[in-house]
């Protein structure tokens, strides 16, 4: 079977056309669909009413799945590779601690030493409108950026931090994901291991560079997050109920957005396919 593509931007992204997710696939199809992905960063399969058992199989033909060990606040309780997103509040009526899930650019785990090779995201429940996620094509962004950025930022290393937006409302849940996840630091280029790009790997998660101060580093960190989120490098989705959408998280990143109504639901579950190592735990020196 030749896989049908259609573009989904200017910068990055392609919807395949034609499958069904719920059927037998042949190693042929899958190579297809994992060439697609390697060439388009994002992949959206739209109309996929699976189950949470078909979502795992599928996601497993892209690689080892994280059972989520540095987040099990956020894991299904019976399907650990499944990571909630969610702002569906918990059975005692208390609020979800996933729902501003997201809400900073990143790509998923950079701040663990095995950051995610791409992550596999279904809609099961979407606001009536926005709650759009946008992603970033992180190759060309770098390629953008002129021959002397380019050589000034070749040895850098950005600390990675698991943070979320709107620090401060769990504190209990923050103290605990600080102790799980302490900063770890990643190369602000990475060289993707399969398709050997170049791409940058920044994000709001990080704070600093290491061997720096917060206050040294912060024009360039907001410089290189402004540079890679230009509209040209950009794709917006807009998610549909049974949307799955696929990202190779060591060239892009993404954001939720949060723009829509939290009096609507909006249920997401991921998976999470691991990397290869890559990183250092940041030396405490380091850590400003
Ligand atoms: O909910 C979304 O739109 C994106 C969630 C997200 O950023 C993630 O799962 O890493």
């Amino acid at each position: 079977m030749a896989v049908a593509l259609r573009p989904l931007s200017y910068a990055l992204g392609a919807e395949v056309l034609g499958i069904d997710l719920t059927r037998p696939m042949s190693e042929s199809s899958f190579g297809e669909i994992y060439r697609a992905f390697l060439d388009h960063g994002i992949l959206l399969i739209r109309g996929q009413k699976i189950t949470r058992e078909q979502h795992i199989e599928f996601s497993r033909r892209f690689g080892e799945l994280d059972r989520h060990e540095a987040l099990p606040r956020d894991r299904h309780p019976q399907y650990p590779e499944l990571l909630m997103v969610t702002n569906v509040p918990q059975a005692d009526g208390s609020p979800s601690n996933s729902r501003y899930t997201g809400q900073l650019w990143h790509s998923d785990m950079s701040f663990t030493l095995v950051p995610s090779l791409g992550s596999l995201l279904r809609a099961a429940k979407v606001p009536p409108v926005g709650g759009d996620t946008m992603f970033a094509n992180m190759y060309a962004a770098y390629e953008a950026l002129s021959a002397g950025m380019q050589k000034l930022i070749a040895d850098l290393h950005g600390i990675h931090r698991p943070e979320r937006k709107n620090a401060g409302v769990d504190p209990a849940w923050e103290q605990e994901n600080r102790r799980l996840n302490p900063p770890v630091a990643q190369p602000v280029v990475r060289t993707h291991p399969e398709t050997g790009r170049k791409a940058l790997y920044i994000g709001e998660k990080v704070k600093s560079f290491e061997g720096m101060t917060q206050e040294e580093s912060r024009p360039l960190i907001d410089y290189l997050i402004r540079h890679a989120t230009r509209p040209q490098f950009l794709y917006r989705h807009q998610w549909q109920p049974d949307d799955i959408v696929i990202w190779d998280n060591r060239c892009t990143m993404h954001v939720a957005l949060g723009d829509y109504d939290p009096a609507q639901r909006r249920h997401m579950e991921r998976t999470t396919v691991l990397g290869t190592p890559c990183g250092h735990v940041a030396a405490e020196a380091a850590v400003h």
